[in-house]
């Protein structure tokens, strides 16, 4: 599969103000500044489709972005942390977990994980979030260009563990933003849902 067009649709605040389900939705989920919008932007090969920031909490509505006019790629908001009013942060959680617990037409979610850290309380309740949909899971570990080569095995493994604690089995795949590795399994998920 090749990336042939990408265009911003729209930014939802509610599930009501989000498009009609006609056409499969893949969504990008994680805490704040973990990497979710600079991933998606070395998905599609553009610069700066999707904004990013060094700033916890940039990413502030539930951006649809229409991909070779047959998928959304979705673009969410911060889970469970970012440096925004508290207020704003519940509704964010409320927000994301009732579009992943509902949303019909979501096929994969892809759940963004810092590689550099070990599985931590809000990736769980994510975890769990995803178990209670029925969308694909697939975990994307981020960042990788920031682990040695040695620590990038052992950083694979240990999140695996942490996850298969909780009886839990995903894909889980090193990625970076940067360096681009990763993206050919990325597309390869994409591609083989979609047929
Ligand atoms: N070295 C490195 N830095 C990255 C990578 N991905 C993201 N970053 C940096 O991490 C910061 C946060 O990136 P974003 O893509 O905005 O993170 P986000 O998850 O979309 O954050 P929110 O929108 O706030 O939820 C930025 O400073 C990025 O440059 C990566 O693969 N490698
Ligand atoms: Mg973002």
């Amino acid at each position: 599969m090749k990336i042939k067009s990408a265009s911003f649709v729209m930014g939802a605040v509610s599930v009501k103000t989000m498009p009609d389900e006609g056409i499969p939705e893949i969504a990008f989920v994680g805490r704040s500044n973990v990497g979710k919008s600079s991933l998606i932007n070395k998905f599609l090969g553009r610069k700066n489709i999707a904004r990013t920031s060094s700033t916890p909490g940039k990413t502030q509505e539930v951006n649809f972005f229409l991909i070779n006019e047959v998928f959304y790629l979705v673009d969410l908001p911060g889970f469970g942390y970012a440096r925004v009013a508290k207020r704003q942060r519940a509704e964010w959680q409320k927000l994301i977990s009732g579009y992943i617990r509902h949303r019909q037409a979501l096929r994969i979610v892809f759940h963004l994980i810092d590689s550099r850290h070990p599985l931590s309380d809000i990736d769980r309740d994510i975890l769990r979030l995803i178990g209670e949909g029925d969308a694909v899971p697939v975990v994307l570990l981020t960042k990788g260009d920031k682990l040695s080569g040695n620590q990038r095995q052992k950083s694979i493994n240990e999140i695996r563990r942490g996850i298969a604690e909780m009886s839990l089995e995903p894909p889980v795949i090193l990625t970076s933003a940067k360096d681009g590795r990763g993206k050919e399994e990325i597309l390869g998920w994409v591609s083989s849902l979609l047929v």
